[in-house]
């Protein structure tokens, strides 16, 4: 798989991006602009749909439901599932370039992280689909009657898969390829910021054959656009959603007259948990990656940071040193870390920069924004910063900024830490560092989230369960949880 170099061309450059529906590409109605937050420089225009256009889609896929999709078995399925995987890998260079082109984030991350995460989520949920095992239970009542009752699986219908900017084909894949590996047919509508991958992986789903209406394609914004309009229709049956929890708050309203099945991974606000027994350069490595990667706009990302005092001294100066040797740049420039998604995202992490000075905070580094002297300067990058000194009431301690910051706190004891990383109307992530053993494993217990990383950080399973307690989230999703979420399970009675 070949990563793209400078001279390789944005795949849109000058286009107006589709919908697909019913395996048509339609460029129809509003368009809106894709904005490269590396200089502000318009990318390409996108189609935004409209109710019309949303209702279309949800139509196409019902109507793929009775088609040669619904008739195909778990395995035809399965293998359809693997040729999008390899195409992807064959467009490699080109999705990698469009999706660094839509968010600004490394060339590094983009090529070892989100896209090939993207093949792996199709290959893993055609293999998991496929060994999926029934439940049987035979029974026998008191005067004699026997019955054998088995499970089958069906899909649940019409999917809606939603997904946000940070991670755009990691997490629309993510959700999607069970769904389709369950049978259900889907209406995918990736973030306005991050139209281009998912504009590639439909003409990829036209090349391998996936039939018409199967994976269907719209465009647009959340309120008063495609987002509304596709999570109140009345056809849709399950949502799978990732983005604020706020959002979230709003799918649910929504989706609840016609009560359909949900799906939310939603915000973090995760604490970092350093003992004063852990390996320190592993545990500050482990921290810069959870603070800065992507930018600090992972869901899972470390916001709040908690020191075992005999070591805080030295892991803030450590973890500030790190901060400030990040190469902030473009994804072409061998940067640490990209720009933000966009300027209005920048403007809302500057305003916690702003409220941190006004809580009292230390700002032990960072705090601003680059000055390049060049096209970068209309770009959306911010400067890593490391904030110390606050009250865990402060609003910058509680509330998701979703940039590259994390506030560090010290702590004394293992009954206090744990208290504090609890203290958040979040539950999402955490990472726990420590050479004990013993206490590795009760404190990681302990944790109100949905995934505890000991001694590491999003290290990934597939089929390990994942999702968030408290506002970040509902349900689980990965392995067989997604393979629950996305079908509709059915218990057959056969007497004996
Ligand atoms: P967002 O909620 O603003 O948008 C997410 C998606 O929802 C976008 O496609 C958007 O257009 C759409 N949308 C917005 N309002 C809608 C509405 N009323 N109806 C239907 N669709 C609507 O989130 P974002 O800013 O794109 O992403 C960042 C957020 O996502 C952060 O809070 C982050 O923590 C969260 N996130 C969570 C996870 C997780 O796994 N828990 C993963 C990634 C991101
Ligand atoms: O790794 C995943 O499967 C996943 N859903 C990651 C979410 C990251 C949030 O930004």
């Amino acid at each position: 798989m070949r990563s793209p170099t400078p001279s390789d061309p944005y795949p849109f450059a000058g286009q107006q991006l589709p919908c697909l529906i019913g395996g048509e590409f339609l460029r129809q109605g509003k368009a809106f602009a894709n904005i490269n937050p590396v200089n502000g420089r318009v990318l390409c225009s996108v189609t935004e749909a409209d109710a019309a256009l949303v209702d279309r889609a949800v139509q196409a896929a019902r109507a793929a439901l009775r088609g040669p999709w619904g008739r195909m078995s778990t395995a035809e399925r399965a293998a359809l599932l693997r040729k999008v995987a390899d195409r992807i890998e064959e467009r490699f260079a080109e999705f990698v370039s469009a999706e660094i082109a839509d968010t600004g984030k490394t060339l590094k991350q983009a090529s070892s992280l989100d896209i090939p995460r993207g093949a792996a989520n199709f290959r893993a949920y055609a293999d998991l689909a496929l060994a999926r095992p029934s439940e049987c239970f035979e029974m026998a009542t008191p005067d004699g009657r026997g019955a054998l009752n088995y499970s089958v699986y069906k899909p649940v219908g019409v999917v809606a898969v939603i997904a946000p900017w940070n991670l755009p084909f990691l997490l629309l894949t993510w959700k999607l390829a069970p769904a389709l590996a369950c049978g259900n047919t889907v209406v995918a509508k990736p973030s306005e910021e991050t139209p281009s991958s998912a504009a590639l992986l439909a003409e990829v789903m036209q090349e391998v054959g996936v039939p018409a209406g199967v994976f269907n394609l719209v465009h647009g914004f959340g309120p008063d656009s495609a987002g509304a309009a596709l999570v109140a229709h009345p056809d849709v049956n399950a949502i799978a959603f990732t983005g604020e929890s706020a959002t979230g708050s709003a799918i649910m309203k929504s989706a609840a007259d016609s009560v359909k099945a949900l799906s939310f991974e939603l915000g973090g606000k995760n604490a970092a948990i350093i003992f004063a027994d852990a390996d320190f350069d592993a545990a500050l490595a482990g921290t810069m990656r959870s603070v800065f990667a992507n930018t600090g706009q992972v869901c899972l990302c470390s916001e709040r940071v908690y020191v075992e005092r005999p070591v805080y001294a030295r892991f803030v100066e450590a973890l500030a040193r790190g901060a400030r040797a990040l190469k902030v740049g473009g994804p072409f420039e061998g940067a640490d870390m990209g720009p933000l998604i966009s300027r209005a995202h920048r403007d809302k992490v500057l305003s916690y920069y702003r409220l941190a000075r006004e809580e009292g905070a230390g700002i032990v580094c960072g705090g601003g924004v680059p000055a390049f002297g060049d096209e970068r300067d209309q770009g959306a990058f911010i400067e890593p910063t490391i904030l110390t000194g606050l009250p865990e009431s402060a609003r910058c301690v509680r509330e998701e900024i979703f940039g590259p910051v994390c506030h560090v706190a010290p702590f004394d004891s293992e009954e206090q830490v744990i208290h504090m990383a609890n203290d958040t109307r979040y539950g999402l992530a955490a990472a726990v560092w420590t050479s004990n053993l013993q206490r590795a494993h009760r404190v990681a217990r302990q944790m109100e989230v949905g995934i505890a990383w000991v001694n590491d950080w999003f290290l990934r399973d597939l089929r390990t369960p994942f999702g968030g307690v408290k506002l970040s989230g509902i349900g689980r999703e990965g392995g067989a949880h997604s393979l629950a979420f996305f079908s509709e399970a059915m218990n057959i009675c056969v007497k004996l």
